[in-house]
């Protein structure tokens, strides 16, 4: 049965070796809670660090941790102190959060991390690939993985991989700074699904995929390495029930129950109606925007000091990341913010901020988030923010403002919350002001509409849609519905072919037989190409036609003095042994005013350009900004389909080409024709784009088609790119013997 893999950083348990016993608590956290039907599948297992450094346990140690761990179908991967430091620490904390958080000025690029940081990720992947088997289930998360799908992908093709990224993803302009870059985006593709936070995030990461690594993206699929790979938003959710649950048992508590943080906390509200609270609570990293806050906090003092004595800001900063120096000089700061702004206003009876430096137990997490009236959370970059969902889900009497910064991924959820931009403080204030004084009817409705999303889709819910997409992507790279050539059927392929009596070739020309270049003028053919063309057409009985979508007088000047056949002008001009003819009478009225229309997009649009032939006109985007050209080519499709309706013209979407031409030609239609001269018992045709679709279609069934490069095709089988079709040609040719 195939099992479920979890990789991610840490495992989901707390080890303490203080006692004589080994002792596992299992994690209450989001991550853990989500994944629990996922892991408990089965014979599934978690794979991740321990938190023990290897080298600072003994053999004996290691070995019964590894089978106390085995009890909660978990296994380690060992890192060494070493390893912690220059991956975890330094890679991994002092390169990727920041720079993916846009803190671009704390971004250390540092190329001996960058080799621990690999080489970690190749340790978590032998690790796992002494369990993966190939029809399992594997979901990597987190940044600190991002070069382990492909690691896994290299040697086991056949399974699963999901990846899901916590942390915001970039923009493209900020991405592009980073280094490595194409070798870190080429580690994630090992996925077959890739799972953001939010659309913002996917749209980003499918922008440095296009733009860096100039990869074909159609909607959210990626087509890499004969694989789709699809990206998606999954709007991390939380543990609903546990936390509502919670925090009715917290406010049905009668008082003598109370613990002295909840007596104290509501000891504040009830000297007055007007008194509120406010919470903030998050790690203590600069992402989270503390000292921000508390500099906003003390500009709402100032600027409405009629909450003076009322409201008070009870902020949680939880230690984390403490021994990295960023971390140290946060902490200062706040420390420092925090008593100077105390010092500013405090009274005799009223402190405006209580601030706790510390973590607490989940009770007294529960006790913070039902005695508050406003949840004040305000990150300057934040992938999620599960502690905004948090307070939502304990508020049970359906009371309560949440305040949160739209710089968070959870704000594209939470829309009735008050949303703000953090580094705006009049807008901060204003919004304090507003949360403080709204109506508890307001704050209701609010609440409602808030807790009905994040119950519905909660962390079960999120990392179940996740695994069931992931499954379905992994079906759906089948309906592509060509299969790979692979050594099989290429093996049987060239014996039919030896086996023949009178074989037909139909072979596109450019991104098939050659590459793509800027200038389409400079494609021309190579030597090592007429030599192959040459060697089969020399063959006994073989016909090679090299059928195209360019203009007879660029072919002539190419492959006049061959004497293999050419169809071009999408099928208006042949040539057999040496002679051209036409066989269309072309109505090419429309030609100018078509070009018009393209001039005024090209104006718009710098990069693209047209390409005037005698049956057709095309407009060509290759160089230009991928995202732009691809908004132009919708709006110019738009424009000619109107234009063309009933026109007898048709418009080819091809390959980085919207090319215009009449209806009553293609290439289809053309080797359809060509076949009436003699009787083939052989085809083959090839092609990459559109336009060598109407040929795959028209061709009798018996042919064997093969897309160039792996997009939706009737084709029956795809190769990978130019090279590919070349070796395999040269197959072709050695398989037989040339005539001459
Ligand atoms: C990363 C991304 C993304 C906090 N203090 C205590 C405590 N917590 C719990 C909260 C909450 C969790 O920790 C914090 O989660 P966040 O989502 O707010 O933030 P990160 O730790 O930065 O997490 C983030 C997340 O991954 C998930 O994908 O949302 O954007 O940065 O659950 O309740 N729990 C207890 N005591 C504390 O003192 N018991």
């Amino acid at each position: 049965m195939p099992k479920n893999i979890i990789i991610s950083n840490r495992l989901p348990v707390q080890i303490s070796l203080d006692k004589a016993e080994i002792e596992i608590t299992p994690s209450v956290g989001g991550l853990a809670t989500g994944m629990k039907s996922i892991h408990s599948e089965g014979n599934s297992i978690w794979i991740g660090w321990s938190g023990l450094e290897s080298d600072t346990i003994d053999e004996e140690t290691s070995v019964r941790v590894d089978e106390a761990l085995k009890n909660e179908k978990c296994v380690a991967v060992n890192l060494t102190a070493e390893d912690v430091e220059d991956f975890y620490l330094g890679f991994s904390n002092k390169t990727i959060w920041p720079l993916f958080h846009y803190f671009i000025e704390y971004t250390k690029f540092n190329y001996n991390q960058w080799k621990a940081y690999k080489a970690v990720n190749q340790k978590f992947a032998e690790k796992a690939l002494e369990f993966i088997e190939d029809d399992d289930i594997i979901w990597v998360h987190d940044y600190q993985l991002m070069m382990l799908p492909e690691l896994i992908k290299r040697h086991k093709p056949n399974a699963t991989i999901g990846f899901f990224l916590h942390i915001p993803y970039p923009s493209h302009e900020i991405f592009r700074i980073f280094p490595w870059r194409e070798e870190l985006l080429k580690g994630i593709l090992g996925s077959d699904l890739i799972g953001m936070h939010t659309y913002d995030y996917e749209r980003h990461f499918l922008s440095s995929v296009k733009r860096i690594l100039g990869l074909e993206v159609h909607f959210n699929e990626i087509i890499y390495r004969n694989r789709i790979i699809k990206v998606d938003s999954f709007p991390m959710g939380i543990d609903y029930k546990r936390f509502h649950d919670a925090a009715s048992v917290i406010n049905d508590r009668e008082e003598k129950d109370q613990s002295e943080l909840q007596k104290r906390l509501l000891d504040h509200k009830s000297k007055d109606t007007n008194n509120k609270l406010i919470l903030s609570i998050d790690r203590l990293d600069y992402t989270k925007g503390i000292p921000n806050r508390i500099k906003a906090f003390e500009f709402f003092l100032d600027r409405y000091p009629e909450f003076h004595e009322k409201v008070r800001l009870v902020m949680l900063a939880v230690p984390s990341r403490s021994n990295v120096s960023q971390y140290k000089r946060l902490k200062k700061e706040t420390d420092e913010l925090v008593g100077r702004i105390n010092g500013k206003f405090a009274t005799i009876s009223w402190t405006p901020i209580w601030y706790f430096y510390r973590s607490v137990a989940f009770e007294q997490l529960i006790e913070l988030y039902t005695a508050s009236d406003v949840a004040l959370i305000s990150p300057l970059r934040d992938g999620m923010n599960l502690v905004a969902k948090e307070y939502v889900a304990t508020r049970t009497k359906k009371d309560g403002v949440l305040i949160l910064s739209e710089m968070a991924g959870a704000a594209k959820e939470l829309h009735d919350a008050i949303l703000i931009n953090p580094n705006n403080f009049q807008e901060f204030a204003n919004a304090l002001k507003t949360a403080l004084t709204m109506s508890t009817l307001e704050q209701m409705t609010r609440m409602i509409d808030m807790q009905k999303r994040v119950k519905r889709y909660d962390v079960e819910k999120w990392a179940s849609e996740f695994i069931k997409t992931l499954k379905d992507t992994k079906k759906s790279s089948k309906v592509i519905g060509a299969k790979y050539m692979n050594p099989t059927i290429e093996r049987e392929t060239i014996s039919a072919y030896q086996k023949a009596k009178n074989r037909l070739l139909f072979i596109d020309y450019d991104g098939t037989l050659v590459g793509f270049k800027n200038d389409p003028q400079d494609a021309k053919p190579d030597q090592e190409l007429y030599d192959l063309l040459d060697s089969l057409n020399s063959q006994e009985n073989t016909t090679v036609v090299l059928i195209t979508g360019r203009d007879k007088e660029t072919f002539s000047r190419w492959f006049n003095h061959k004497d293999y056949a050419l169809i071009t002008d999408h099928g208006v001009w042949v040539k057999q042994g040496f002679n051209w003819r036409t066989t269309n009478v072309i109505n090419l009225n429309w030609i100018d005013n078509v070009t018009q229309i393209l001039e005024s997009f090209v104006d718009r649009t710098p990069g693209t350009f047209i390409e005037r032939k005698k049956f057709s006109v095309a407009w060509h985007y290759r160089t230009a900004d991928e995202e732009l050209a691809l908004r132009r080519k919708i709006e110019l499709t738009n424009v000619l389909i109107s234009l063309t309706a009933n026109s007898g013209l048709s418009v080819l979407d091809g390959n980085k080409v919207l090319e215009i031409k009449s209806s009553s030609i293609d290439k289809g239609k053309a080797c359809t024709q060509f076949m009436l001269d003699s009787e083939y018992d052989y085809i083959i045709a090839m092609g990459d784009d559109y336009t060598d679709e109407f040929m795959f279609k028209e061709l009798p069934d018996t042919a064997t088609t093969i897309k160039v490069g792996l997009k939706k095709t009737s084709a029956k089988y795809f190769t990978n790119d130019p090279n590919s079709v070349r070796v395999f040609l040269k197959k072709l040719a050695d398989a037989i013997p040339s005539k001459k």
